[in-house]
């Protein structure tokens, strides 16, 4: 089980749906790009999906709401890997998503051994945060030297397909074989 978490309206279900429907177009290249923008509506509870990583791959990803943050804690034993998603352009937000990445990472019941992937999503965004904000806000150079596990980040636009085929190819790598 992969686990997508983040605040809500960052875009997890979008993601999980271009991830369930697209992996093969996704996997063509960083040039791809999707026309059509299905809609989501904000899920309360969570969201199963199977995503065929290749021919042979298959792996479930379990989308946990944001309005479910207090009890993400219960999912942590079933993760093989986990994504943490945080929105480029929601400024009021991104503070409150980065405490709540420390509490995810802290906690008890994740295994050291689960992977741990940072998407920052919604780079098409024109007011999207700077590299340098993201680096004073996040730490993340920090974060990966103390956080003992094996802990990296992409920056994706859910909306236009951008950087996605960086997410199949780690969950290539981080969700099998164990
Ligand atoms: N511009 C832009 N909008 C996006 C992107 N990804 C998601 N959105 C939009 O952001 C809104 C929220 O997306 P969701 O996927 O429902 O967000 P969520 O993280 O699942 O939210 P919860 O289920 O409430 O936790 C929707 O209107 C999406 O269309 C993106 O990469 N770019
Ligand atoms: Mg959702």
């Amino acid at each position: 089980m992969c686990l997508v978490l983040g605040a809500t309206g960052v875009g997890k279900t979008l993601l999980v749906k271009r991830l369930e429907n697209s992996t093969d177009a996704i996997k063509k290249g960083p040039d791809f790009s999707f026309e059509d923008m299905p809609a989501t509506i904000a899920t309360v509870g969570t969201n199963l999906v199977a995503v065929s990583v290749s021919r042979r791959q298959e792996i479930t990803m379990r989308e946990l709401g944001g309005c479910m943050g207090p009890i993400w804690k219960n999912y942590f034993k079933e993760a093989v890997a986990l994504m943490y998603v945080i929105d480029l352009s929601n400024r009021l937000q991104v503070a409150a998503s980065c405490i709540q990445l420390l509490t995810v990472l802290t906690a008890k019941t994740l295994s050291p051994t689960v992977p741990v992937l940072i998407v920052f999503n919604k780079m098409d965004m024109p007011d999207k945060l700077t590299h340098g904000e993201i680096e004073t806000l996040f730490r993340l150079s920090d974060i990966k030297s103390q956080c003992g596990r094996s802990f990296e980040q992409v920056e994706v636009s859910a909306c236009t397909g951008q950087g996605l085929s960086q997410i199949v190819k780690w969950m290539e790598q981080n969700c099998f074989g164990k």
